[in-house]
C-alpha cells in the first residue's frame, strides 16, 4: 500500500491518528534499534519524579534528556547517572517527518523520548510543554509511534477537566499533535497484554515521541 493511501483520522483540530503508519518491517527495524540503544550505558532507566514517585515505565531519551526532577531538557542525564545522551538515528527522524507531513505539519525532531511500558505501565494525564516556548507557540507537533502491545490512549482538551476520548493505539500507529492541539492533555491508560504482533517487541508497549526543542 502506498503511504498516501493510508488513512489519517482527525481526532480534533491539530490532532491526527495515523493507523498502520509503520509497516511491519519498519516496526521491526525500529524495535531492534531501540533494544540495541537501550542496552548501552545511556539506555533505559526508570525515571523518578520530583514527588519521589517512580514513573510506571522505562525511558530512554535521545538527542536531549528530559530531566524528571526539573522537567528541563539537557545533554547529560543529571537526574540519572550524568551520562551523555545518545543521538537520534537519522532514519527514525525522517520517518517522523513523514508522519508529520501526512498531518500537514513540518517538524525537525531533535529529541526522541522512548518509553517502554510493561503490563502495568501507565502515564498520567499531562501536557507536553517542556520544549522551547517558540516551538509551543508555533504549534510544531509531537509525533508518536506505537509498537508492540495495544494501549488505551487518552486524549483531552486544553484544560485538565475537559472531556476525554479513549483511542486504541495499535502496533504501527502514529499519532501527531500540533497547531491548536499542541498543548492538549493526554495520557496512557491500560496496556493490553499480548496484543502486539509476535516477535517484534519482547513484551509490553514501546512508544517513541519525536519533538523539536
Ligand atoms: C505514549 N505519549 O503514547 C505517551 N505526547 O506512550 C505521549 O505522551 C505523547 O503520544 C505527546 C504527543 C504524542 C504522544
Ligand atoms: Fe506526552
Amino acid at each position: 500500500m502506498n503511504q498516501q493511501d493510508k488513512q489519517t483520522t482527525r481526532v480534533k483540530e491539530g490532532a491526527f491518528h495515523l493507523p498502520g503508519f509503520l509497516s511491519l518491517p519498519e516496526q521491526e527495524r525500529i524495535a531492534s534499534l531501540c533494544l540495541e540503544l537501550g542496552k548501552n550505558a545511556a539506555g533505559f532507566y526508570q525515571p523518578v519524579l520530583r514527588s519521589g514517585a517512580k514513573m510506571r515505565l522505562r525511558m530512554m531519551c535521545l538527542g536531549r534528556h528530559w530531566n524528571a526532577k526539573t522537567y528541563n531538557y539537557e545533554l547529560h542525564r543529571s537526574d540519572v547517572d550524568g551520562l551523555a545522551v545518545q543521538p537520534i538515528p537519522a532514519t527514525l527522524a525522517k520517518l517522523a517527518e513523514r508522519a508529520a507531513t501526512l498531518a500537514d505539519f513540518i517538524v525537525r525532531p531533535d529529541i526522541l523520548l522512548v518509553n517502554w511500558y510493561g503490563k502495568d505501565g501507565r502515564l498520567g494525564l499531562h501536557q507536553d510543554k517542556d520544549e522551547r516556548p517558540e516551538t509551543l507557540q508555533a504549534g510544531i507537533p509531537v509525533v508518536s509511534f506505537s509498537i508492540g502491545d495495544t494501549c488505551e490512549f487518552i486524549f483531552g482538551g486544553l484544560s485538565r477537566s475537559d472531556p476525554r476520548k479513549k483511542i486504541a493505539l495499535h502496533s504501527g500507529d502514529a499519532f501527531v499533535f500540533g497547531g491548536p492541539a499542541r498543548l492538549c492533555f493526554h495520557g496512557v491508560g491500560r496496556v493490553l497484554p499480548q496484543t502486539g504482533p509476535s516477535g517484534v517487541w519482547p513484551s509490553g508497549r514501546l512508544n517513541l515521541t519525536f519533538r523539536q526543542f
